[in-house]
């Protein structure tokens, strides 16, 4: 049975609005991928050298990587072989099928939140400015506040003018509150504050925003290390996520911001938001393939249930959407 026809019968079977939303948020990734494929696959009728070659060269334009691309044409070239491929129209399902592959390969760290049963469990929200720091934490708190959590929100970026009655909106939106100081003040004592709040008031969960910084600004990254460090001395263990939010539009940018964060920071799981935003939604496997941390979540909309657990299958039925409804 083809790869198609099985996702099929997985995942399309049950009107899943979860699904739905991967659908439709990688609808221009989509659009430009699977279109460049559908061509590729129409216009070879054996699949050989050059056919790779023009392969390899989509998946490098949709920002899947070079590394991973190559590894990605070799499992091809072998499954091709194995299988005796010959109607390049077969190809598009076995490619499908190695992208979850490779995806589930590399998932060494689980993609589960690090969320404590008892008291309270910390993540800190970091990147460079506008990926989608404050929205993800908005989306978040959303998501805990309707599995029944109580969720508070700490107004860690004191620097950008605006930037704490932004985490206030969102805050007012979902209902959950916000603890902040005056704009300028000291991150790590907003911190400080927010924690002993959470604790008094028996949180579960409390999200911490931090300001925008530039990976090669060494003074903002000395002072995410003094924000860390007054977490950890409240409570042990502490910050349980440090969560960095990379901008799925910034393409292979976002794997020299991660490999920079990851020098100053343990970062323990990626939100990549704004997938929706790009027609060049591979870079997705390139994060997962290449940094070896785990994408927890994308975001794949503006709106408050846009934040989803990334899940390959999923995501591959987004790709070739069209292909896999039509599979029998
Ligand atoms: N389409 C889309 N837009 C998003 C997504 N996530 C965030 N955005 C938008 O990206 C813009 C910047 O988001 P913020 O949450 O303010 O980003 P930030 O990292 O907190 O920015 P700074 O605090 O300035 O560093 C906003 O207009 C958001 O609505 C997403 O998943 N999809
Ligand atoms: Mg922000």
């Amino acid at each position: 049975m083809s790869f198609f026809k099985k996702l099929k019968e997985k995942i399309t079977k049950s009107t899943d609005t979860v699904t739905e939303k991967f659908k439709e948020g990688l609808t221009k990734t989509r659009d430009s991928f699977s279109g460049k494929v559908n061509d590729l696959v129409a216009r070879y009728r054996k699949v050989d050298e050059d056919f790779f070659e023009e392969l390899e060269e989509i998946l490098i334009q949709a920002d899947v990587g070079f590394e991973t691309v190559m590894e990605l044409i070799d499992e091809l070239k072998m499954e091709v072989k194995r299988r005796n491929i010959q109607d390049p129209r077969e190809v598009q399902s076995v490619i499908s099928e190695k992208l979850v592959d490779i995806y589930n390969a590399g998932e060494e760290q689980s993609s589960q939140l690090n969320i404590q049963k008892d008291g309270l469990t910390v993540m800190l929200f970091v990147g460079v400015n506008g990926v989608g720091k404050t929205t993800t934490i908005g989306k978040l708190s959303y998501k805990f506040k309707n599995e029944g959590k109580k969720v508070m929100l700490a107004a860690g970026d004191t620097f950008r003018a605006g930037a704490i009655e932004q985490l206030e909106v969102w805050g007012e939106r979902v209902g959950v509150d916000v603890i902040k100081q005056a704009e300028g003040s000291d991150p790590a004592a907003v911190m400080f504050d927010a924690i002993s709040a959470a604790k008094s008031r028996q949180a579960d969960i409390l999200l911490c925003d931090t300001a925008g910084r530039l990976q090669n600004k060494v003074n903002l990254m000395k002072e995410l290390e003094k924000v860390k460090r007054v977490i950890e001395r409240e409570i042990p263990g502490a910050p349980h996520e440090v969560i960095l939010v990379l901008d799925a539009t910034t393409g292979q940018n976002a794997l020299i911001q991660a490999k920079t964060f990851k020098e100053v920071t343990n970062v323990s799981g990626i939100v990549l938001s704004k997938l929706d935003g790009t027609a060049k939604g591979g870079i997705v496997l390139a994060i997962r393939n290449e940094l070896k941390i785990p994408v927890k979540f994308v975001g794949l909309g503006e709106k408050m249930d846009d934040l989803q657990e990334f899940d390959a299958e999923r995501y591959v039925y987004g790709l070739f959407a069209d292909e896999v409804e039509k599979a029998e």
